[in-house]
């Protein structure tokens, strides 16, 4: 199936008075995100993944490996990737669930020991890329990063939470700030409930 630009589960304003303004929002999901899905409908058409589901296209893709499948890839994976990013932020700061909070409590020791790992990831990111909370194939909780648009699906995890770290993401509102975007991100733009969500459907 062809890809599809998501709308926002929100207004383009609504995460502004939590730190993400609405010209972050028109920019990212309105030019960035739908860049994806444009290019990634572009060079998937005509080739064996037409057709198939776009979690087939990303982890065949990346399986793949080779420099003629890094296009759609690319694209596959940022579509992906931004489609789950604008579910797990919301507007009204949602308090963190009680099994989220156990299980982060368990596998991190608090939650502040949780969110200094996921803000250490994404500020030690070189360059572009994501950070993630993940329910690895063990059953473990893990924080990650991954570079470009690579994702926990190339490696069987599954994505609780992410937030991206490309400058696209950040550099209206908090220019060069990343680590100041991030312990924003995760006080007043992340919709926990969301996140607690995917750890019970994983
Ligand atoms: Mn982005």
């Amino acid at each position: 199936m062809a890809f599809e630009l998501p709308d926002l589960p929100y207004a383009h304003d609504a995460l502004a008075a939590g730190g993400m303004s609405k010209e972050t929002m028109e920019y990212h999901h309105d030019l960035h995100h739908n860049a994806y899905v444009t290019n990634g409908n572009k060079l998937v058409a005509g080739t064996e993944w037409e057709g198939k589901s776009l979690e087939d296209i990303i982890t065949g893709t990346y399986a793949a490996g080779s420099v003629a499948q890094n296009g759609i890839f690319n694209n596959a994976s940022q579509h992906w990737n931004h489609a789950q990013f604008w579910e797990m932020m919301g507007p009204n700061g949602r308090a963190m669930p009680g099994a989220l909070e156990s299980r982060i409590t368990d596998a991190f020791g608090s939650v502040d020991a949780f969110k200094s790992e996921f803000s250490a990831a994404g500020a030690g990111q070189f360059g572009s890329g994501w950070c993630w909370l993940v329910v690895d194939t063990d059953g473990t909780l893990k924080v990650t990063k991954t570079e470009n648009g690579v994702n926990p699906l190339c490696f069987g995890q599954t994505a609780l939470l992410g937030c991206d770290v490309w400058e696209h993401s950040y550099y209206i509102d908090f220019r060069n700030a990343r680590p100041k975007y991030l312990a924003n991100f995760l006080e007043n733009l992340v919709n926990w409930e969301n996140v607690a969500e995917r750890l019970s459907n994983a």
